[in-house]
């Protein structure tokens, strides 16, 4: 018989190593985690099989599927914003490609059983763009259908995943005599996130994890973004908590299948003095970068995250001072201690 599992994609990456802990902590899961990279040494003994290899590998997928029943998808593995930028092609296989094999997946387990296969879709503020500075400052907290016109490839990449996780679960195949195929799928679109215990490589957010880690090492720091740059942000157990959340919820009492999430918003100078209340001593300077500004631009101020705290009770744990005093600053503090020149 195949072993039942929940599989975890980009499982080595940022929301991959928490997912992966919070799931661990839940105990009732068998984890198969997939990325390019080996799981941190830390994180191996919580997972029941780890494989290093592709998403764009369809033989290894097929592979899976034969040796597996995937009952839930977390599909973490992407290319974030500034990267895909660089690369726009690679960014389209990853994010798309990648996704569209996972649902092809999905699809193809969901006919050998009579539950639905859950496919959890991580999205991304990027999806939204708002063309000019006026309307950031009108549409303060967009709403899910409001200004989807991104302006990066990885917005437009997460954009159509959600349409093609919709379209898979709603309408697949629609006009064939037989539809057997049952996804059950949902996504979350995250604010800039921020990790204490790891790093963002290629987002556009990054400034702020950056800033506070910088910090907390006693190194400079020159802001790519100007001061008053304002998007939303969240910790990143409170990331792993709402994918979770939003996988427990039941179907029933979901009245969407993209939600917005989000915790608190800030402005790259509030990031700063907060930074500067626990490290006073840090050199934080600004030095914009047109390029990544015209992006973070485009994203908006804050998110309205109502519809998820009305349909599955959605709440951060960590608030702007709980997320500072509670997680961010003990932990990273921890983290650099040994470190020359470390707080
Ligand atoms: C990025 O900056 O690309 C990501 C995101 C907001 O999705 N952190």
């Amino acid at each position: 018989m195949r072993k039942k599992v929940v599989f975890v994609t980009g499982a080595s990456g940022e929301v991959g190593q928490a997912i992966v802990k919070r799931l661990a902590e839940e105990g009732n899961h068998d984890l198969l985690t997939l990325d390019l990279q080996s799981l941190p040494e830390a994180l191996q003994s919580l997972v029941t099989t780890h494989i290093e290899g592709d998403i764009l590998n369809n033989i290894l997928l097929a592979r899976l599927v034969s040796e597996y029943e995937i009952d839930v998808i977390y599909h973490l593995a992407a290319l974030l914003s500034k990267s895909s930028e660089f690369a726009p092609d690679t960014a389209h296989e990853v994010n798309v490609e990648g996704t569209l094999g996972l649902l092809r997946l999905a699809a193809e387990q969901s006919q050998w059983r009579s539950k639905p296969i859950q496919f959890v879709f991580p999205s991304s503020v990027a999806v939204y763009g708002l063309p000019d500075p006026e309307s950031k400052g009108l549409y303060k907290r967009v709403r899910e259908w409001e200004w989807n016109q991104p302006r990066t490839i990885y917005g437009c990449n997460k954009l159509y995943c959600e349409m093609l996780g919709s379209y898979y679960s709603q309408h697949y195949r629609q006009l064939a005599a037989d539809q057997s195929v049952l996804i059950d799928f949902r996504a979350l679109r995250f604010p800039g996130l921020i990790s204490a215990f790891t790093l963002p490589t290629g987002g556009t957010s990054d400034y702020a994890p950056e800033m506070i880690h910088a910090a907390a090492q006693g190194r400079p720091y020159k802001c790519f973004v100007r001061e008053d740059s304002r998007i939303s942000f969240m910790t990143m157990p409170d990331a792993a908590k709402s994918l979770v959340r939003l996988a427990e919820a039941p179907r029933e009492e979901l009245t969407r299948q993209v939600y917005n999430v989000t915790s608190f918003s800030l402005s790259a100078a509030e990031i700063r003095d907060m930074v500067l209340k626990y490290f006073p001593e840090a050199e934080i300077t600004f030095q914009p970068d047109p390029k990544p500004q015209a992006i973070i631009d485009s994203w908006p101020a804050d998110l309205d995250d109502s519809a998820a705290q009305i349909d599955w009770g959605w709440e951060p744990t960590y608030d702007l001072e709980r997320a500072f005093s509670e997680y961010l600053i003990p932990n990273i503090t921890e983290r650099y201690a040994g470190e020359s020149g470390g707080a």
